[in-house]
């Protein structure tokens, strides 16, 4: 609740700026605005563009701004409102004001102190609800769905764009409303790279082809990935293929509620050492998802936070070997209290695509 922030921080109001927080706390989906909230006043600030859908979507008091009536001209009036002649803390989103709005708030509102509050509001977001739950398992089953149509149209020929651009036609088809990110397909040496950009690539005969993917059902993020071989894997993409897979059935078992998350990373990471790819694996095991696709907790050495029941986390090893190629294998779970629910169903036994 924004009501334990303002009351832990000792704040008179504060203000939500990130998209995602806004959303989260107002219900508005605009993105563009900013909210105010103190113990008496609860006002989305937004222009005449999102008026009309920010008092459909929020109990929020709309205000419009515009150039008669400007933002900090409003968010003046509701400080006002409170009616403190001094000493009046502020929190903001240190993480996501950007530097330019914030000198402009210092000069225009009668603020005494103002109050970094971090991620205060992103981490109200970490447990979801049943109902957030079923959003973000809907938009893994679309992921799902398109993976089982791209392992039928993949040939070589295709250009990577080409297999980024079916993948979202299906997942669009399936009801996606949006992409979580942008596609990733890399295929052949491209796939040692993480995070490769799809391009002109066609791929070949014998080439690894990792597609990472996800996309938005009702603002909710999906992710996941899948690595196949076109045609007949050769020895050495069996081993890192089976290496990988091995350290993610580990990790998958290996979460529950009340573990860390470097706990569950360090299991992935040992298997994937222990073959000696230690090297190979530089990025975290996992991060969760909400509204946003990056969110905290994360499964990653550093991550110290205890994992609880209502969580959703990615489990995604990889191992990439520059001048050979690359593996991911990516799953979405939600915590429970002895174990986790995988909302990814997609197989992940070794795929070798008939050409
Ligand atoms: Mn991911």
């Amino acid at each position: 609740m924004v009501a334990d922030i303002l009351n832990n921080r000792k704040l008179d109001a504060m203000v939500i700026t990130d998209p995602f927080n806004m959303r989260y706390v107002s219900g508005f989906r605009g993105g563009e605005g900013i909210l105010y909230i103190s113990s008496t006043q609860k006002v989305l600030i937004t222009d005449s563009r999102y008026t009309e859908q920010a008092e459909k979507e929020s109990d929020f008091t709309v205000v419009e701004e515009n150039s008669g009536h400007p933002r900090n001209t409003i968010l003046k009036e509701c400080i006002e409102k409170e009616g403190k002649a001094e000493g009046f803390r502020m929190g903001y989103e240190d993480q996501s004001l950007l530097c330019c709005q914030f000198d402009k708030m210092k000069e225009a509102l009668a603020v005494n102190e103002w109050v970094p509050v971090h991620g205060d509001v992103d981490d109200l977001r970490q447990i979801k609800t049943e109902e957030e739950l079923s959003y973000l398992a809907k938009a893994e089953e679309i992921g799902d769905i398109a993976f089982e149509k791209i392992l039928k149209i993949l040939k070589p020929g295709m250009t990577e764009l080409e297999v980024a651009a079916e993948l979202e036609y299906q997942m669009k088809k399936a009801g996606a409303e949006n992409f979580s990110f942008s596609t990733i397909v890399a295929s052949g040496l491209n796939s040692s790279m993480p995070h490769a950009i799809p391009g002109e690539k066609k791929l070949e005969e014998g080439d690894f082809v990792t597609m990472d993917f996800g996309c938005t059902y009702k603002g909710y993020c999906s992710d996941m990935t899948r690595t196949v071989v076109l045609g007949k894997a050769s020895d050495k993409q069996k081993e890192i293929y089976n290496t990988v897979l091995k350290a993610q059935l580990a990790a998958l078992d290996a979460i529950k509620a009340g573990v860390t998350g470097k706990s569950v990373d360090k299991v992935a990471r040992d298997i994937i050492t222990e073959a000696g790819y230690g090297d190979c694996f530089g990025h975290g095991l996992g991060h969760s998802v909400g509204l946003f696709i990056h969110e905290e907790p994360r499964l990653s050495p550093k991550g110290e936070t205890l994992l609880e029941e209502g969580m959703i986390e990615t489990v995604e090893p990889g191992i990439y070997v520059p001048g050979f190629g690359g593996v991911r294998i990516e799953d979405m779970v939600a915590v429970t209290k002895d174990g986790c629910i995988n909302f990814t169903h997609s197989p992940k036994e070794l795929i070798e695509i008939p050409v």
